[in-house]
């Protein structure tokens, strides 16, 4: 492949072109670029993110909106942005990891929501900053939530909800942790696109985090918290 070109004002190209092939539906060209950026050009596996596959994800998001791309190009994209975070995973955690383990989480999308690359991001992010992370999957209960948070006797539970709907299932597991009597024992972080400060605060829940970057920055914080108080 052909070195990468700076555009003007130092600008790497390379992100712009991961986020094009992400839009544009070729898959493996995405993938061939990410291993590029990571392996010849030696770009941070975060930039690559934020920069090139979130962006371009973003794009396409806002194109889904508008009609003019459909369901069929979201999952090729995600399958593209699953296949490229298993090639950064590995640099990302020996680039960037905290060797002291700050606390167990335990992340899933909430009932009736099947997304799950953002938990997926903020699940390497979290690792990155030296937590152990149990990653539950998408759609899970409020009962599996509390059940898991009990058994493993998870430090955070962070959800993840991506759409309007499925928002009040975040409630629901909060509200079923405090009738089986752990609530006062876990830390909760909500996140996801239609998610913000105010809904997880409503909700009852401790934090809230935009990104994955921000979610392990909250996290530390929560957990540095709830450990001063003991
Ligand atoms: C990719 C995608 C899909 C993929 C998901 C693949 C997968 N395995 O994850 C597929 C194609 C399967 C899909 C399906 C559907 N989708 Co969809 N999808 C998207 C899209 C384009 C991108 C989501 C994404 O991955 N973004 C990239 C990641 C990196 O960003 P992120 O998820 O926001 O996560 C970041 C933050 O939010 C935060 N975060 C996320 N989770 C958490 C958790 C915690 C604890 C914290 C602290 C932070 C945090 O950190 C993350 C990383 O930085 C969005 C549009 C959008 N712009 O969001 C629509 C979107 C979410 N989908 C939508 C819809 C409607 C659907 C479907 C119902 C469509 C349908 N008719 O079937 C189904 C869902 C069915 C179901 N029951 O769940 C709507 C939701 C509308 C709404 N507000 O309710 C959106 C907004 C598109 C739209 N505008 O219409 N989708």
């Amino acid at each position: 492949m052909k070195a990468i070109e700076m555009k003007r004002g130092g600008t790497p190209l390379i992100y712009e072109e991961i986020a094009k092939a992400m839009v544009d539906g070729d898959g493996n060209k995405v993938v061939n670029l990410v291993d590029f950026a990571l392996n010849q050009e030696n770009r941070p596996p975060s930039e690559i993110i934020k920069r090139g596959l979130a962006s371009g994800m973003d794009i396409l998001g806002r194109l889904y909106e508008s009609g003019e791309k459909y369901l069929v190009d979201l999952i090729v994209a995600s399958d593209a942005f699953k296949r490229s975070i298993e090639i950064l995973k590995p640099r990302l955690i020996e680039s960037e990891s905290d060797a002291k383990l700050s606390g167990l989480v335990i992340l899933g999308t909430v009932e009736g929501d099947i997304h799950e690359i953002g938990k997926k991001l903020v699940g390497i992010a979290l690792e990155v900053a030296g937590f152990r992370v149990i990653d539950l999957g998408p759609d899970v209960s409020p009962d599996r939530f509390s059940d898991e948070a009990r058994n493993l006797k998870a430090d955070i539970l962070g959800m993840s909800s991506l759409i309007t709907t499925t928002m009040i299932n975040a409630k629901r597991t909060i509200d079923k942790l405090v009738e089986d009597g752990i609530r006062g024992n876990i830390k909760i972080m909500v996140g996801g696109a239609p998610v913000d400060e105010l809904f997880v605060r409503k909700i009852g829940g401790d934090a809230y985090g935009k990104d994955a970057f921000e979610a392990a920055a909250v996290a530390k914080k929560i957990v540095d918290l709830s450990k001063d108080k003991s």
